[in-house]
């Protein structure tokens, strides 16, 4: 498949790639660091990146335009994105051939042709495993992009996910001479008033017996913050180091309902995201209640199956 892919790319005179909705660094480095890897081996073919744009990831570049994009005949990529649902740009079947690469378990397998690979960090990562395959030199600005994929999918080369392959990858990217202080700079510099937020969110967790930890944000409280729910939601993981906290949930009140973002350190949580309107992965899930004080449902579920769970 890898082979039949690469000769694809060969074939085509017009490489249109694209990525998933609400792009996160893994997704947009993939895509610009592909992107430009090809632009360098193949000048004479059109190679762009389409796609919406996150306005705190601006600093990693720019899509293409989609109407510059000509689908008659392209081969599209579909890069870190599972399902055909979140694909940024439903044009991507307008291709002749479509093509998916990506890490995530392979629940939809939309495309033609496809590399799905669960045991790398990222697909940054997988993409240089693949060029390297192919023997497609990688560029500095590629290079940079790709380490900002892998470092985000593994918050900075913590989570279990990181291996020996993932360092060997990074290491590779490191020596292009990328500016990784300058990565770094943009990737985790924050607003003051998003650490305000974060400054309540961490006085107001609570922690019950059973090891559930828990902080609730109504509509006003965000008003008075200028924060939006999705910026909000970006705390659930800012108080993950809690000692005794097995698993942890953030209520978000919108004007239409409750929005819950449910992660856990041991007990499987996505059973309880499903009895509340929604799923996810046993460890990080979602779920949505009506009212505010239908959080003390979740979080007596919570604490059952935290209770029933310890580590080891
Ligand atoms: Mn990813």
């Amino acid at each position: 498949m890898k082979e039949q892919i690469k000769a694809a790319i060969e074939q085509a005179k017009t490489i249109i790639i694209h990525r998933h909705e609400r792009p996160d660094p893994d997704a947009l480095g993939s895509q610009y660091g592909l992107r430009d890897v090809l632009r360098n081996r193949f000048p004479e073919k059109e190679i762009l990146a389409v796609g919406g744009v996150a306005e705190s990831l601006r600093f990693m570049g720019d899509p293409d335009h989609l109407k510059e994009a000509h689908y008659e005949g392209a081969l599209v990529i579909v890069l870190d994105t599972a399902n055909k649902d979140r694909i940024d740009l439903k044009s991507a079947f307008e291709g002749e051939r479509i093509v998916k690469i990506d890490h995530h378990p392979d629940e939809d397998p939309y495309a033609e042709l496809q590399v799905v690979d669960t045991s790398v960090s990222s697909t940054s990562e997988l993409l240089v495993h693949l060029l390297n395959e192919w023997g497609y030199t990688l560029t500095k600005a590629a290079a940079l992009q790709f380490y900002a994929g892998i470092v985000g999918d593994t918050g900075r080369f913590q989570f279990r996910s990181t291996t020996r392959k993932t360092f060997e990858v990074a290491a590779q990217l490191l020596d292009h001479g990328i500016d990784t202080d300058w990565l770094y700079r943009n990737m985790y510099e924050t607003e003051l008033a998003s650490l305000h937020l974060q400054g309540y969110v961490l006085q107001h967790i609570e922690l019950t017996p059973e090891g559930v930890g828990y902080v609730i944000m109504t509509q006003e409280l965000l008003k008075q913050f200028g924060a939006t729910p999705e910026q909000a939601s970006l705390l659930v993981n800012s108080f993950s180091g809690l000692k005794g906290m097995k698993c942890w949930a953030l209520f978000l009140e919108t004007p239409e309902e409750v929005r819950v973002r449910i992660r856990s350190k041991g007990p499987v949580i996505n059973g309880v995201a499903k009895e509340f309107d929604g799923g996810g992965h046993p460890m990080a899930s979602g779920a949505t209640i009506e009212r505010i004080d239908q959080a003390k449902d979740v979080v007596k579920r919570l604490n059952e199956v935290a209770s029933a769970y310890s580590f080891e």
